[in-house]
């Protein structure tokens, strides 16, 4: 039996500093406003808080751009006041987990400012140059490959006459891990000064980009564009194990957890070789898997109802079956900073169906295994923004940047624009990174009402029918179940945390319907995924129509009706 670690049965609250809260009213969420809410977080029933990048930036990717990782954004505040945080946090019994950024910095870090000024700097090196490839006399970059934020992933750097290699934005240059002089720096500066002031663990950032692998250009699967989808090319590199080894010595010495994310990784095996406990690289992975459901290859191609059910189970069967006769460990979440909220995309954020959709998708995340990440908002039911938003509105780069590449390519064809808006709508990061709606008053309580600057983003228009101070008051709120079900996954963990998952009609068009064993017992999860209301899962008898016990419904029935309601999940203890 693999070992319990504390963060196997960890369930986790990812914090977004910027639209968290704002305490002293200058429009910018800051470490006040979790200090201010670490008790309202610890009633929730978490244990672990995630923090994404709070270091200081020039914030244009939202402080995923770091420019020195041993200070704070000043807006934030400083290094004492996360000392503080971190104190008060392990005070409630909490762990607290920092953003792990370490695939690129800012253009602004001294690191790169170096490397920049000329070929024989000693931290020329610590990034990524090439010299150009001539094509009939013209200047190219030395590859295809497509950025994470569209246009090409090399930048022409004038004073020396080299390219530098960029995944993201081109302020976000990649530093070389193939040298071993700024890995250590790594270690040093971005882990050990943080995990010196008492952090839990990270969650790292774009883990498997740190080996490359070879340059060759990406095959071509966009035939209007110079760049080409290299995501399978720049992704689990040959150095990748080695690499992870390294840094896992440093985490060891502090029992330091840590969560790595994992796009572009469809093959399973893969992935269990960065989770296997043998393996020693990372504890476990956020698999693309489930968020990726209803994607198109440039992610705002599609709208998310264009998928079935079945695939967002087999995408959750894919996670699940990591831990299946392996030393490994998987993760469950639906929702974080770059993604849109799970109500709208999963069920649906119609005023009719928005709360009953929250609940069960809590039913359903808090019934699998693995270690449970919320993301802020998430907890009270927060959809995405509507159609009604400006583009002036929509503050993400990755957002702004698709919308002129569609802008461009289309020759700014308004029908092509408004489905890219459409699209937007549905998929950009925008709608997680909202202020959060703690009440009625003025910004939704995310600034003080004495505030004379408005949030950096625009507050939902909904906080009357949802926001924290109200549910906090109300029994039957999307609050009060995911409590109520995080108590039952506490107490059932055995099953509902570590117990083996199994799809028991995964062709089901409608229903969700699973099992969880654990040393003789068993649980059977039934998650109704349609707007109809008195719906009958036809295998109802055959699946839970013997000795039974309802353990928990998201609607309050009694369990016993053999039709379902509108988006309505129940959980059984059975046989
Ligand atoms: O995301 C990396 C990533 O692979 C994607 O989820 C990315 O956000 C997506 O391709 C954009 O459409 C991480 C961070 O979570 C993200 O916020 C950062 O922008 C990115 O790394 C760069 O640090
Ligand atoms: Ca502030």
């Amino acid at each position: 039996v693999p070992e319990r670690k504390w963060w196997k049965d960890g369930v986790v609250y990812q914090i977004y500093p910027a639209s968290f809260k704002d305490t002293n009213g200058d429009g910018i969420g800051d470490l006040n406003g979790i200090l201010e809410e670490l008790d309202y977080i610890k009633s929730i029933g978490v244990d672990t808080i995630w923090i994404c990048p709070m270091y200081d930036s020039p914030q244009v990717d939202m402080g995923y751009d770091i420019s020195d990782y041993e200070k704070v954004y000043p807006p934030y505040g400083t290094v004492q006041d996360m000392e503080n945080l971190i104190a008060e946090t392990h005070k409630r019994g909490m762990r607290m987990v920092l953003d792990l950024v370490v695939n690129h910095t800012s253009d602004q870090h001294a690191w790169f400012k170096e490397s920049r000024s000329s070929k024989t700097n000693p931290k020329r090196d610590w990034y990524i140059w090439r010299p150009a490839r001539y094509v009939n006399g013209e200047r190219k970059p030395p590859n295809n490959w497509l950025g994470n934020f569209g246009g090409s992933v090399w930048q022409w750097d004038p004073l020396t006459e080299e390219y530098y290699l960029h995944l993201f934005c081109p302020e976000q240059p990649d530093l070389n891990w193939e040298n071993p002089e700024t890995r250590a720096a790594i270690y040093k500066s971005a882990m050990e000064f943080w995990l010196e002031r008492g952090v839990d663990g990270f969650r790292v950032d774009t883990v498997n980009m740190y080996s490359k692998g070879d340059m060759r250009d990406a095959p071509i699967t966009d035939e209007g564009s110079e760049w080409q989808f290299a995501g399978l090319q720049y992704c689990n590199g040959p150095r990748m194990a080695e690499f992870l080894g390294e840094m896992n010595q440093v985490l060891e010495k502090y029992d330091a957890m840590t969560v790595g994310e994992c796009p572009n990784t469809p093959d399973t095996s893969r992935v269990i070789q960065y989770v296997s406990a043998k393996e020693k690289q990372l504890n476990m992975v956020f698999q693309f898997d489930v968020v990726d459901i209803g994607q198109g290859p440039y992610k705002f191609q599609t709208t998310p109802k264009n998928y079935k059910l079945s695939e967002f189970k087999a995408a959750i069967d894919r996670t699940q079956s990591l831990i299946k006769g392996t030393d490994a460990w998987t993760t469950v979440f639906l929702e974080n900073h770059d993604q849109a909220r799970s109500i709208t995309r999963f069920t649906s954020d119609k005023p009719e169906h928005r709360v009953a959709g929250g609940k069960m998708l809590a039913l359903m995340m808090c019934a699998l295994s693995g270690t449970l990440f919320i993301y802020q908002g998430q907890e009270i039911g927060m959809t995405n923004f509507g159609l009604d938003w400006d583009m002036s509105e929509y503050k993400d780069v990755d957002s702004s940047n698709y919308y002129k590449m569609v802008d461009q390519r289309s020759s700014s064809s308004p029908s092509a624009l408004v489905s890219a808006k459409a699209s937007l709508q549905h998929l950009a990061r925008d709608h997680a990174r909202v202020p959060f709606s703690w009440s009625t008053a003025p910004y939704n309580g995310f600034s003080p009402p004495s505030s004379t600057a408005k949030p950096w983003m625009r507050a939902l228009d909904d906080a009357a029918t949802c926001n924290a101070a109200q549910q906090q008051k109300d029994p039957n709120s999307v609050l009060a179940f995911w409590k109520k079900m995080l108590s039952v996954r506490r107490e059932y963990k055995d099953l509902l945390v570590h117990g083996q998952f199994e799809d028991l009609d995964p062709s089901d068009e409608d229903f969700f319907v699973f099992e969880k064993t654990w040393g003789g017992k068993k649980v059977v999860a039934i998650c109704h995924f349609g707007e109809g209301q008195e719906v009958k899962y036809g295998r109802f008898g055959e699946i839970v129509g013997g000795k039974r016990e309802l353990l928990v419904s998201s609607s309050g029935g009694d369990g016993n009706e053999e039709k379902f309601g509108a988006f309505e999940g129940r959980i059984y203890l059975v046989g």
